[in-house]
């Protein structure tokens, strides 16, 4: 009997006794996956220094290698989100790059194109006002939909970081025109069944506009675009305040919710590990979630089954591999709650205006310690009870940090 035992009997009990159908928990549990973001495994840095971490991974099958094992550990974490050029093949070769991926038992997901680090970007890039610069950014989107069929990738997730920082510097309304006509062409490149996810972000490293500043412009152009075009909520790329389970539900009634960027905000788009100190936000829009799951509604119930939950994190100054697995066990503990929250005793209360017992019943949901469930769903599914513990006892740390020492690195002023 493993330590957890007993804690998982009573909470099993209690939540049974609440009328709860603790197997079918169980079950959604086991479904749910994470993808991780292959940079989330190399260094990165502040625009101040970046300091390398030992062992940190520098070529693609590293990472690949570091996201198999996050997946090990998880045993939800099977797939992995790559970044072009960050990530092209040693050898160019994506076919061989995917059957690597797959012998290490992962799978790769969104294929990220990258239309900001070439010099000919200063401006933008599709929304630049160059046309050249419009075409070369316009050019590696078309690539990266003909990788997404090498690698049998089914999403194409954009972010760009257009926009400009003078009142004046380019025409609003062209930058707009610029971006509408150059994502239809992307859209109807699309590998057959695959998805345009659109991300949005009010601000960086533009300042007075962006040519994509909210869910609202990315949801208004993937109604022109069409039906496979759909917003991606990174929850680093709002304005304080900002209620994002709101969006989500928006979003998610419309059939429009694609993904998201899973990280941690306090300030700014800080790329922190998601739910450190946002724990109770990510439950919210975790249950907006596990709600639509279970819609009977049509639309809301199969967008809600093809979300792609998705983490865009960067780690300045911890290990990569252990913020990670800590990553994506703090999603999971957010679902866990979400799928615990008693929906027709809420919807009972909210019938009847009862403000403060609708409130009580979810938040009290919030605080109900979902971990000795989760110990037991990993050792159902054959992962280790504590992830973050049976890491620091795997000696992959070790490992890594020998074989591939500590990399140069550049970043903060030069
Ligand atoms: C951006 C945005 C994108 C990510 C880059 C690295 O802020 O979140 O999703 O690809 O950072
Ligand atoms: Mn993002
Ligand atoms: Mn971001």
């Amino acid at each position: 009997m493993t330590h957890h035992q007993a804690a998982y009997d009573l909470l099993a009990e209690t939540l049974t006794n609440q009328g709860i159908d603790v197997d079918a928990v169980k079950a959604a549990l086991k479904r749910q996956v994470i993808e991780t973001p292959s940079w989330g495994y190399a260094n990165s840095g502040t625009r101040f220094k970046a300091f390398p971490w030992p062992g940190a991974a520098t070529t693609t099958r590293q990472k690949l290698d570091d996201a198999a094992m996050v997946h090990k550990l998880t045993g939800i974490a099977g797939s992995v989100a790559v970044h072009i050029p960050w990530d092209v093949p040693e050898d160019n070769d994506y076919v061989a790059m995917c059957q690597y991926a797959e012998e290490q038992g992962i799978r790769i997901g969104a294929v990220n194109p990258n239309v900001f680090q070439d010099e000919i970007y200063r401006l933008g890039s599709l929304g630049n006002p160059d046309s050249g610069a419009q075409e070369q950014a316009l050019d590696h989107l078309l690539e990266c939909c003909a990788i997404m069929t090498k690698v049998k990738s089914n999403a194409l997730s954009l972010w760009f970081a257009d926009g400009t920082n003078y009142a004046g510097q380019d025409d609003l309304r062209q930058r707009k025109r610029r971006f509408e006509q150059h994502l239809s062409t992307v859209y109807k490149h699309l590998p057959a069944g695959g998805r345009m996810l659109l991300e949005y972000k009010f601000f960086e490293p533009a300042f007075y506009s962006t040519d994509i500043p909210d869910w609202g412009t990315a949801y208004a152009w993937c109604l022109k675009l069409g039906p496979q075009a759909q917003v991606l909520v990174d929850l680093g790329h709002h304005a304080q305040g900002v209620n994002i389970e709101q969006i989500v539900a928006f979003l998610l009634d419309e059939g429009r919710l694609g993904g998201f960027h899973f990280n941690n905000r306090k300030y700014a788009d800080d790329d922190l590990i998601v739910g450190t100190t946002n724990p109770y936000e990510l439950f919210l829009i975790y249950n907006e979630l596990a709600a639509g799951e279970v819609s009977t509604d049509e639309t809301v119930h199969s967008t809600a089954h093809n979300v792609a939950y998705m983490i865009d994190q960067s780690h300045n100054i911890e290990g990569k591999m252990e913020a990670m697995i800590y990553s994506v066990i703090n999603c999971q503990e957010a679902y866990a709650k979400a799928l615990l929250t008693p929906r027709q005793p809420i919807a009972s209360a909210q019938a009847i205006g009862d403000v403060l017992g609708a409130h009580r019943l979810l938040s009290d949901t919030f605080r109900i310690d979902v971990r000795p469930l989760l110990a037991q769903v990993r050792e159902e599914i054959g992962a280790p009870t504590d992830p973050v513990a049976a890491y620091r006892a795997s000696g992959y740390e070790e490992q890594v940090r020998n074989a591939r020492g500590k990399a140069a690195t550049s970043g903060g002023y030069q």
